[in-house]
């Protein structure tokens, strides 16, 4: 059976569900909140990955279903952590074509009761490729709602910086990529350096995405690179633990 058939009945099914992946302040090291990750139990297949079932929803449009789903469980299960940390999700960009996801985020958070404040909507730039000025609006209106807004995956598309000139996001996460290069590429020891002076001369803050290493770490806290995100920090989990890696308990 195609996965695409599989995919259409995965949420009556309840085959669904999130992991949590810990981001945390650069120097501190404290949980600021955690990124929500779609998983998706197969009933042959085992644990089918985003990077494999996610093309496919946004092909199909069961995206805009299984968005819907991911937005209203992560603010559930956010609302029921030890903490009020930060609850980030990704946002597909057809999300942005179907429907209104105005109203469905702003519905969401009055049906769960999640303050705005504490939901950080990530976009990546296809949110933002063919239909500019609208996706803009739909930004603004999301930002008046009072969420956060992330460019994600930046430095990997194209013309990313015409979107920061475009639009106030409230945080940049810096591609994985760059970071894992960190130790063997004088270009993207570069590359980050320049985005986290950018993003503190445009007050937008900085996540570095894919942090693995102590060594990763101490660059970005050298830099002033607000937040971390990886293995380092935390794997992906169901559950969510505010513990961190860095402060010794005592
Ligand atoms: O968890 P993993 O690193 O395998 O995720 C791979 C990618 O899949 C992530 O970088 C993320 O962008 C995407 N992804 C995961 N969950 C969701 C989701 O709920 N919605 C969307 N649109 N993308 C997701
Ligand atoms: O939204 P985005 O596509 O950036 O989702 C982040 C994904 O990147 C997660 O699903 C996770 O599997 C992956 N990832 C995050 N941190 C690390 C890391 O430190 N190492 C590796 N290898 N993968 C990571
Ligand atoms: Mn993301
Ligand atoms: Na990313």
């Amino acid at each position: 059976r195609a996965l695409q058939q599989d995919l259409a009945t995965a949420l009556s099914r309840n085959e669904l569900f999130l992991h949590w992946m810990p981001q945390a302040d650069t120097k501190t090291g404290e949980i600021n909140g955690f990124e929500a990750l779609a998983r998706w139990k197969h009933p042959v297949r085992g644990v089918v990955p985003p990077i494999m079932f996610i093309p496919v929803a946004e092909e199909t449009a069961a995206i805009v279903q299984i968005g819907e789903w991911v937005l209203r469980t992560a603010c559930r299960e956010g609302m029921r952590w030890p903490k009020p940390g930060k609850v980030a999700v990704n946002l597909s960009p057809v999300q942005f074509q179907h429907g209104d996801i105005v109203q469905l985020v702003h519905s969401i958070l009055l049906e769960t009761g999640l303050p705005a404040e504490r939901l950080e909507l990530e976009i990546t730039e296809g949110v933002l490729l063919d239909d500019l000025s609208g996706a803009l609006n739909t930004l603004r209106r999301l930002k008046a709602l009072g969420v956060q807004i992330a460019m994600d995956d930046f430095g990997t598309g194209y013309s990313s910086l015409s979107y920061l000139q475009a639009f106030p996001f409230d945080r940049i996460k810096i591609d994985a990529s760059f970071i894992q290069t960190l130790s063997t590429s004088p270009q993207a020891k570069a590359i980050v350096r320049a985005v986290v002076a950018l993003g503190a001369s445009l007050d937008m803050p900085i996540t570095a995405e894919g942090v693995e290493t102590p060594e990763q770490r101490a660059f970005l806290a050298e830099l002033n690179c607000e937040e971390i995100q990886g293995y380092l920090v935390g794997r992906p989990s169901p559950v969510v633990s505010f513990e961190s890696p860095f402060i010794k308990q005592r």
